[in-house]
């Protein structure tokens, strides 16, 4: 399942789910020929638990004409070829690319993607690091026909105005063909049809096509309500008939910030969530739609209104299931953790120039994203991290300015990029990793902030604060890393980070315990990152109640 809704009638998708050859080409196990499922983490075949190295994925398809292959998602190189030809090549694991190979013959065909999940300089996000980093071809991939001239994106940005709403649409259009063609879209939206104005796009060029339309009795997307419309763009092609089409959904909300207010449709929100990483013990990070929808269902019963995707864009699937159920989303470009060192490895301002306009790109349509983060804990106290910093908020600002942008930061009492955020946002562990009272930590930070910071005035948000808890673990010490333990400290940090009244929120580091990468496996025991509210089976520790009381008591505004 690549989507919960349909999104095209016209062209024809279908979806490369199933076995794949799969061959690993490093240590003991090169040159073996095994079945493995797609999209699925290698670390799930058995024999392969901690296979880190290359393989390579193979399949047949029946196709012809133009044909466009989409990968959601591989982890965390890829280069793709069809028919042996190498038609494409990716890096990062969560976000999606495309290859187009025209005039196909009709017959079959192969496809085959070279992965790796190796660390290195050549990957300067996927370092070893406090989650893990799998292999394989983690999620969908679809097989396209498409006309010579196809829709790449279409791009709808809701605004208040004093008449009612208005939706800014951008449809992106592409010419793959060998002859320039004259190109018309029109877009349904609220059961009005809005035609835009013809451009003749050349043979191998592209085309933006611009248009404000009224929706002006829409109803607004509220956390309570989330209702959705579904926008249908169809292109027609020098006077023909419809050639292609895109249905996105989109629901009409706005976010603004106020002095230290985050407005969502103008009520100052009060964010109560949890950071999630996409980790499974029995899928990895390739999580089937059943258990992104238990997560979802486990959250909401939890109290929360928010999820952080932490520290990596998300399958798209669970954007959309966080659209339709009113769970806003911070979503994050990938990077936790980098030094200034690693941030200057030669690979680090590209991939992350990609990572920021793959996310952007793709996800901007989805109402539940209410802000854009970058470069968790980060080298924001560094004169050359801020400038990365400031680069890659721009380039975020350039691509959609209707959302707040902001980082995680952990430079208690060093940062220096605060005066590039629209809101600030830090991770804090007293009781955890420094002693509390965890208010007394607070006061003081949210001081330093508006007494010596370009952050000052502006939104203060808690992104992390948690605990470690071993399910099943009880002690009659409350010692550290026993459940009770654990529901003490976060009991805490939630009182005193939402009965704070300068704080618009709070992300619980985390929701469910997950591996992490070996080269982190002293300070983390079993290997996995206990700080879950729930363990990496997702049972509740004691900690579950303790956060679902104090969730439950506070409403979703200020
Ligand atoms: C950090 C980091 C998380 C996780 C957490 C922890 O704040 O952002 O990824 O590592 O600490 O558990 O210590």
């Amino acid at each position: 399942m690549v989507r919960s809704f349909c999104t095209h009638e016209i062209r024809k998708q279908t979806e490369l789910d199933g076995r794949w050859n799969f061959q690993p080409l490093e240590g003991e196990q090169a040159g073996q020929n095994i079945l493995a499922p797609v999209p699925s983490c290698w670390e799930t075949i058995p024999g392969f638990e901690n296979y880190r190295g290359t393989a390579l994925y193979s399949t047949e398809i029946q196709a012809s004409g133009n044909v466009r292959l989409v990968f959601k998602g591989v982890s965390h190189t890829a280069d793709v070829s069809f028919d042996g030809k190498e038609v494409a090549h990716h890096y990062n694991a969560f976000t999606p690319f495309d290859a187009i190979i025209t005039n196909v013959n009709s017959g079959t065909h192969s496809i085959q993607v070279k992965v790796s999940n190796i660390f290195g300089v050549d990957s300067s996000l996927h370092v070893p690091n406090d989650y893990y980093t799998y292999g394989g071809i983690n999620r969908p991939v679809i097989v396209e026909n498409v006309a010579d001239t196809y829709i790449e994106h279409v791009h709808a940005v809701p605004r208040k105005e004093q008449n009612g709403w208005v939706l800014d649409v951008k449809v992106y259009v592409k010419n793959i063909g060998a002859a320039a063609h004259n190109v018309v879209p029109t877009c349904t939206v609220c059961d009005e049809d809005y035609t835009f104005a013809a451009q003749e796009i050349p043979a191998g060029g592209s085309a933006i096509f611009e248009q404000t339309v009224a929706c002006a009795d829409a109803r607004t997307y509220e956390i309570e309500n989330p209702v959705l419309y579904m926008l249908k763009t169809v292109i027609s092609c020098d006077g023909g008939q419809p050639c292609d089409d895109l249905i996105e959904r989109i629901g009409f909300r706005e976010v603004k910030v106020d002095g230290k207010d985050i407005l969502f449709n103008g009520k100052k929100l009060r964010i109560k969530g949890f950071c999630r990483h996409e980790d499974h013990p029995h899928y990895g990070c390739a999580i089937p739609y059943a258990a992104m929808e238990y997560d979802l269902m486990r959250m909401k019963d939890l109290g929360a209104n928010s999820v952080r995707t932490s520290h990596y864009p998300n399958d798209e699937l669970f954007l959309d299931l966080c659209d339709e159920m009113g769970m806003l989303v911070w979503e994050e470009n990938h990077g936790r953790g980098l030094t200034e060192e690693q941030m200057l490895n030669p690979n680090f301002r590209r991939q992350c120039e990609d990572c920021n306009r793959e996310m952007v790109m793709h996800h901007i349509n989805h109402p539940s994203i209410y802000i854009w983060g970058i470069l968790n804990e980060c080298a924001s106290e560094t004169e050359y991290g801020r400038s990365c910093f400031a680069e890659q908020l721009d380039q975020i600002r350039g691509l959609d300015s209707s959302r707040p942008v902001s980082f995680a930061s952990c430079k208690f009492f060093t940062d220096i990029t605060l005066g590039h955020v629209d809101i600030v946002s830090y991770n804090i562990y007293p009781s955890w990793y420094v002693e509390g009272p965890v208010s007394d930590y607070l006061d003081k930070l949210y001081s330093w902030v508006q007494d010596s910071t370009e952050g000052a005035g502006k939104p203060f948000i808690i992104t992390e604060t948690g605990a470690g808890g071993i399910y099943g673990y009880r002690n009659p010490n409350h010692a550290k890393w026993s459940e009770e333990r654990q529901a003490i400290i976060v009991g805490e940090q939630i009182d005193a980070v939402l009965g704070n009244p300068d704080v618009s929120g709070i992300y619980i580091w985390q929701y469910c315990d997950v591996r992490v990468d070996e080269e982190w496996s002293l300070t983390r025991p079993r290997t996995l990152n206990n700080k879950g509210i729930v363990d990496e089976y997702r049972r509740p520790k004691l900690s579950y109640d303790t956060v679902k009381e104090r969730f439950n008591s506070y409403t979703n505004y200020r």
